[in-house]
């Protein structure tokens, strides 16, 4: 059996104050504490360098841009992946990613995969880029990632921690075709970090269920593809803004096998044999023997 000691790297709050160097440094002090409890990867949330700053409408591009990160590594994040070839522990770290496209600059809601040896395997661009695009002052606070971040193109597969490895970020893990179209490249382990906020506001009677639907959304990806999701949160009050917390590590049958009970900075450390994936994606979920995209051309139609 493939063993893969995975650690939720959950963050409590990141204020507009805290330097990256400040949560660096509690990044660090996590990967320490997975390590002592025997993980070979840790997975931190996403946009985990800096606080959840969409909430905000912000004009001026460059306080926009002192959110992204120019480089990865950078000088303040360089201490993770020099302690992650340290201690050969792997990690998947949420950042705003600010790139160069043929001369214009471009910004990216991105997460990495990074390997025991600290050298990144993998970059995914989140897809499902939720909230809107516009200022909308009757918004308690805003969620204006449409405004701030172009979608990525693709799921992609990475062999890493012995086995396939997938990626997505955030309000990817409510879409069915997120983890489908990474078991369809034979994701046996999909990496996901979040910031929720409790309040919804295009839907405010949802939000007693936030941590229902958190929890909902990945088992169904885990069962539905046969594969093992952590999914991590960077939760707590914010600059005002109560999000969730609620990590969670979820089996290949669907049961939630770890998960955090702090809405703190908390690692918790889950065992998961990549091989208990097979008996999912041979029976039920044998995509080659019971699946009929010749019917499913919806799904792909605008
Ligand atoms: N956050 C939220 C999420 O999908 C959201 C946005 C919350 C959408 C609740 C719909 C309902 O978890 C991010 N960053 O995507």
């Amino acid at each position: 059996s493939r063993i893969v000691n995975v650690a939720l790297g959950q963050l409590g709050p990141v204020q507009r104050a805290d330097s990256r160097t400040a949560v660096v440094a509690r990044l660090c002090a996590m990967m320490r504490e997975a390590h002592s409890l025997g993980a070979q990867v840790i997975v931190y949330p996403e946009l985990a360098l800096t606080t959840f700053f969409p909430r905000w409408f912000i004009e001026d591009d460059a306080e926009i841009d002192r959110y992204f990160e120019p480089t990865m590594p950078s000088r303040e994040t360089l201490p993770l992946f020099e302690l992650s070839r340290a201690l050969g522990v792997g990690f998947y770290l949420g950042y705003a990613e600010l790139a160069e496209e043929g001369g214009r600059r471009m910004r990216y809601n991105s997460a990495i995969l990074v390997d025991r040896s600290g050298s990144i395997v993998g970059k995914y661009r989140k897809i499902h880029v939720p909230g809107h695009f516009e200022h909308e002052p009757w918004r308690r606070f805003q969620h204006l990632e449409k405004r701030y971040f172009t979608p990525g193109k693709s799921f992609d597969v990475y062999q890493a921690f012995g086995g396939t490895v997938g990626m997505a970020l955030c309000n990817d893990r409510r879409w069915a075709e997120s983890y489908r179209v990474m078991a369809l490249q034979g994701a046996e382990l999909v990496f996901i970090g979040y910031n929720t906020p409790v309040h919804n506001a295009p839907a405010p009677q949802h939000d007693d269920l936030s941590l229902f639907h958190n929890q909902l959304a990945v088992q169904a990806g885990a069962y539905q593809n046969g594969c093992w999701v952590a999914s991590v949160a960077k939760g707590g009050l914010e600059e005002g803004v109560e999000s969730i917390a609620g990590s969670l590590l979820v089996a290949p049958s669907g049961e939630v096998v770890t998960r955090c009970v702090t809405k703190d900075d908390e690692v918790v450390v889950g065992r998961c044999d990549l091989d208990f994936c097979a008996v999912y994606k041979r029976t039920t979920f044998n995509f080659d023997l019971h699946r009929h995209p010749e019917c499913y051309g919806l799904i792909t139609a605008r």
